[in-house]
């Protein structure tokens, strides 16, 4: 379609279409509702403005692109948003030469953004221009004030950024910086600079005097028209706006002043997550950032979610939290997605939101530990990976009692290779001191969160994956090496179960036994470090089975592995878990199937790795 060839009018109808669509199809499947529901004219705009991909657009964190998918040819594709070979969720490079940047990890396009400019200056490319969309909730990221201060030397002049400033994350965006856009939002530049382009539009539809004038303006000081008191200004970059992000006549000319001004330039505006649905716009938690399947009409989900692992972990730190003042919270600007939102009601003083900071977060967490108290950092496994140095400098090396709690550890599936879970075994590892849980069920979840608030010289962390939390898995027996699951003590096979594939290791060892093969499943209970008494009790049997829901690669298998060799054990050694690849968007359970990390799967690569052994 030829967005520029459309009117306003027509253009403003086109927006009422795309939001229908939205609901419609994200309703069904699940999704980033409410962000793209508020970047409707904000993305024609751009794409009116712009010459994508000539100019690249690229957007931060990129759960936000589904206009952009939408207008860049993928309209057809809406029925397989975040299926299995569907449209992915995020930018994807793969779909569209359109999309640039797929991390979905927040606050990188600045930077992304910073070297395409660099290179287009380098290799003489006039005329390009490259827009780099951030959320004032991914701006709370330290990368893209690492980014700002880089942008604002002035050597990447292509430089667009727009602030999409609709005062959310999942929830508020909070900080100084949330303060200070408030701020900007509230002046009355706002209204000033929003008259002078209506008049100035009203005489120039394209070059002329007036533009002249107001490009002139434009340098001379763009203070004169808008927020007085910009922090961006005071860093050095030309700052336009607040804009109405929903007008697409307003948009549109600070765009083009934007794109024509010849330096880097923020413009700010200002969006409703979740504009124009009206389940959306009156949800206070978090305005649908991200929804299930449910009833377009209501926005209610269709069926009603199961006890989850972070439901257990959000109850049982409430009532741990009861009896011990000292407990604290911290979250990365996810507060209900990790389930502390119970806690930050229950304890309205003792809960910190810091932003998309994990790196902060760590740091923070352990400076409050020095001072006495015991946090709780409730993060996703994913992001985790960005503040590792946090974790071994700042929090292991300093012996600090913090609890890092990670949540959607493992495969998480839908949201594709930036979302899985799968790194932080590898990387906790190399933790000197950090004692790390795996639990293989709810029960154990609690019993894993109540030793770890106890422990005061040295971090702690527990993993568990998304989704429903399930029965309970019972032990047979407590051993030396954990708890035993199934099977003899004396059985030739053992499984090493780490984590939440519990249930299948023991349905696979079901499977073995119709075979005949003798196979015994221990949850070793502590998953880092590697203990004594685990290695002791496998020395004797004649194949370790090693399971775990993450990487292989230096993963806790790996480790075991070492520890027996080490020991002399002559057992032969078998490590399953996730390849090292990234894995495209599909669900959980079909990723397990076809990693065979399923019983059968499990059952059927012991059984072959049983038979080479014979033939060998
Ligand atoms: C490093 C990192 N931490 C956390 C997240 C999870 N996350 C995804 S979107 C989001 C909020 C983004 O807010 P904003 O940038 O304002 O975009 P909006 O959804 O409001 O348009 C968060 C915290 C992430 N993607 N990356």
């Amino acid at each position: 379609m030829d967005l520029r060839a459309l009117s306003f009018d027509e253009l403003a109808q086109l927006a009422a279409e795309i939001r229908e669509f939205l609901v419609t199809k994200v309703s069904a499947t699940g999704g980033h509702l409410g962000p793209n529901l508020g970047v409707v004219e904000l993305t024609l705009a751009l794409h009116r403005v712009f010459d994508s991909p000539q100019d690249p657009i690229l957007w931060d964190t990129g759960h936000q692109s589904y206009v952009h998918k939408m207008v860049t040819g993928r309209t057809d594709d809406f029925d397989t948003l975040r299926q299995e070979s569907g449209l992915s969720g995020y930018p994807s490079r793969e779909e569209s030469e359109h999309d640039v940047i797929e991390n979905s990890h927040a606050s990188t396009a600045l930077s992304y953004a910073d070297g395409i400019a660099k290179a287009f200056e380098v290799q003489g490319h006039v005329g390009r221009h490259v827009v780099a969309v951030v959320g004032d909730g991914a701006l709370t990221g330290g990368m893209t004030w690492e980014a700002i201060n880089n942008i604002a030397e002035g050597k990447a002049r292509s430089i667009v950024i727009v602030v999409n400033d609709n005062e959310r994350s999942y929830s508020p965006t909070i900080g100084g910086l949330a303060q200070h856009l408030a701020t900007l939002r509230t002046t009355q530049g706002y209204e000033r600079f929003l008259d002078w382009g209506k008049s100035v539009l009203g005489r120039t539809p394209v070059v002329g005097a007036p533009m002249y004038e107001a490009l002139h303006g434009m340098k001379k000081g763009i203070k004169d028209f808008v927020a007085p008191q910009g922090m961006f200004e005071d860093l050095g970059l030309k700052y336009i706006g607040p804009v109405d992000g929903h007008s697409l006549k307003d948009l549109e000319f600070a765009l083009e002043r934007a794109r024509d001004f010849g330096g880097p330039v923020i413009v700010h505006t200002i969006t409703v997550k979740g504009r124009g649905y009206q389940p959306a716009e009156s949800d206070e938690a978090d305005r649908f950032h991200a929804v299930g399947i449910v009833d377009p009409q209501t926005g209610l989900p269709l069926k009603s979610a199961p006890p989850s692992w972070t439901s257990i972990f959000s109850e049982e730190l409430v009532s741990l939290a009861q009896d011990r003042p000292d407990i604290v919270a911290i979250t990365a600007a996810m507060l209900g997605p990790t389930g502390l939102d119970n806690f930050a009601s229950a304890y309205p003083n003792r809960i910190f939101d810091v932003g998309i900071a994990e790196q902060h977060a760590v740091t923070s967490a352990a400076g409050m530990a020095h001072a006495g108290l015991h946090p709780v950092v409730a993060i996703y496994s994913t992001f985790l990976n960005r503040a590792i140095d946090q974790v071994i400098m700042d929090s292991a090396l300093h012996k600090a009692g913090v609890t890092f709690v990670l949540d959607r550890a493992g495969i998480t599936g839908d949201d594709g290779p930036s979302h899985n879970g799968m790194w932080d075994m590898s990387l906790l590892r190399v933790v000197p001191g950090l004692q790390l849980f795996a639990p293989r069920d709810g029960e154990r979840l609690k019993q894993a969160l109540s030793y770890c608030i106890t422990v005061d010289d040295g971090p702690t962390a527990i993993r568990f994956p998304k989704g429903a939390v399930g029965e309970s898995v019972e032990p047979l027996r407590n051993s030396l090496a954990g708890e035993d699951l199934f099977g003899d003590k004396d059985a030739d096979i053992v499984i090493v179960s780490i984590g939440a594939l519990a249930r299948s290791a023991v349905a696979a060892a079901e499977v073995l036994q119709t075979q005949g093969l003798r196979v015994r499943v221990i949850d070793p209970i502590v998953a880092l470090p590697i203990r004594s008494q685990l290695v002791e009790n496998l020395v004797e049997c004649k194949l370790v089975v090693t399971l775990e829901d993450g990487l292989v690669d230096g993963g806790i298998g790996q480790a075991i592995g070492t520890e027996l060799s080490n020991a002399g054990c002559n057992a032969q050694f078998l490590a399953l878990g996730i390849p090292k690849q990234f894995l495209t968007h599909k669900p959980r359970s079909v990723w397990l199937t076809e990693l065979q990390l399923d019983p059968d799967g499990i059952a059927a690569t012991i059984v072959a790795k049983v038979q080479a052994l014979l033939q060998s």
